[in-house]
């Protein structure tokens, strides 16, 4: 439409009508965010807006398919037939909220291709916690009971996210998330009370070696989150890291006593006054050399998905292929 003005007083005005349309456009975004409202794919957003769901999207995409990797070098041990087919019926699920996710970033017009490209090399994040290793058989029970727990207490807020492919998306992987906490759960419960002495003790390493980075998982605190003021006002995230947190430890506290184990924070200790658990320091130092890929796993992991990813390139060529066959057939 400029580029067609034939004097730049035109296209002064022209800019100027943009910008009071652009104004109008913007009045009426933030209305619908202070109402409560939802905004659709083909609907107008600021750019800021737009980039900030593919971040977080995109982030979130990768964690679930990073995410398979630990989990996933336990299917051929795991220690019976029934506990064998529950974790890869998990692993598949986890993939298959990756790919709702990366459909919701889609939405907003970046390519599925773009996003993993970014994760490839190293210009895209995925969740921290991704990138400690699983060393025993209760490590994948930790990670059900831990670590999908803390994701369900951040994504359950997310469902109400004000971007609605992505909140509708959301709506679908807690279900399943709230099954793979359960499953884990009840994968601890049985070593703690039928168990051995030394299958309780497994237990209790491996909560030891997953509770601090399962806190770190909600992000870094409030003070030093840049994107939340923004967001929360966007209506993209709903309930603050730390607040997030802190009700993480409140339902957690109560589940390890269940479980009959010890949380690994000798500060742990219910405060009456404040309603909550008071907790120690979070060694945010490891946060950042994790988050930075400088963890004990980040190496591997990356490694893992560009194997996968260049492994599996005949199976895209044939799947295009097949595609092309089906789509001449039906022409012809
Ligand atoms: N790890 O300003 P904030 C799962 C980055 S899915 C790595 O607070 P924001 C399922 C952050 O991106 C788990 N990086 O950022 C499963 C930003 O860097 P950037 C994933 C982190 O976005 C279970 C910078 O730090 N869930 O577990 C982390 O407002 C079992 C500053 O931080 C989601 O992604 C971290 N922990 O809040 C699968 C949920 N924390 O982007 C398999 C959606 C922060 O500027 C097996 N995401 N950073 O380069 C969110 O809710 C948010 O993105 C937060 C961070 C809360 C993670």
């Amino acid at each position: 439409m400029y580029t067609q003005m034939m004097d730049t007083q035109g296209a002064e005005k022209a800019k100027a009508v943009t910008t009071l349309e652009e104004q109008e456009l913007m009045r009426r975004f933030d209305a619908r965010i202070d109402d409560g409202g939802f905004i659709e794919a083909k609907d107008w957003m600021p750019e800021h807006y737009r980039k900030t769901l593919v971040r977080q999207i995109s982030q979130h995409a990768h964690s679930e398919i990073v995410g398979m990797l630990p989990e996933g070098n336990w299917v051929t041990r795991a220690p019976t037939l029934k506990r064998k087919a529950i974790l890869l019926a998990k692993i598949q699920d986890e993939g298959g909220h990756g790919l709702y996710l990366y459909a919701a970033a889609e939405t907003l017009g970046t390519s599925r291709d773009q996003m993993i490209d970014a994760l490839h090399a190293g210009r895209a994040k995925y969740s921290s916690i991704f990138n400690y290793p699983t060393l025993s058989w209760a490590d994948v029970g930790v990670i059900g009971w831990l670590v999908d727990g803390a994701a369900i207490m951040n994504q359950v807020p997310l469902c109400r996210c004000s971007y609605a492919p992505y909140a509708r998306a959301m709506i679908r992987i807690c279900r399943e998330e709230s099954f793979h906490q359960r499953q884990g759960y009840d994968a601890l419960l049985v070593m703690m009370r039928d168990g051995t002495d030394a299958q309780r003790a497994m237990v209790q390493d491996a909560v030891n070696r997953w509770w601090w980075p399962s806190l770190m998982m909600f992000g870094p605190p409030d003070g030093e989150s840049v994107h939340s003021a923004q967001s929360m006002r966007w209506g993209i995230k709903r309930i603050s890291n730390d607040d997030l947190r802190q009700k993480f430890i409140d339902a957690t506290a109560q589940q390890a006593g269940v479980l009959g184990v010890t949380l690994p924070d000798p500060h742990l200790k219910w405060n009456e006054e404040r309603g909550h658990y008071d907790f120690g320091p979070i060694d945010w130092d490891e946060f950042w050399r994790v988050v930075g890929g400088d963890g004990p796993c980040n190496r591997e992991r990356l490694a893992e998905r560009v194997k996968a990813w260049e492994e599996g390139e005949w199976v895209r060529e044939a799947a295009l292929a097949h595609a092309r066959k089906q789509s001449m057939k039906e022409a012809a």
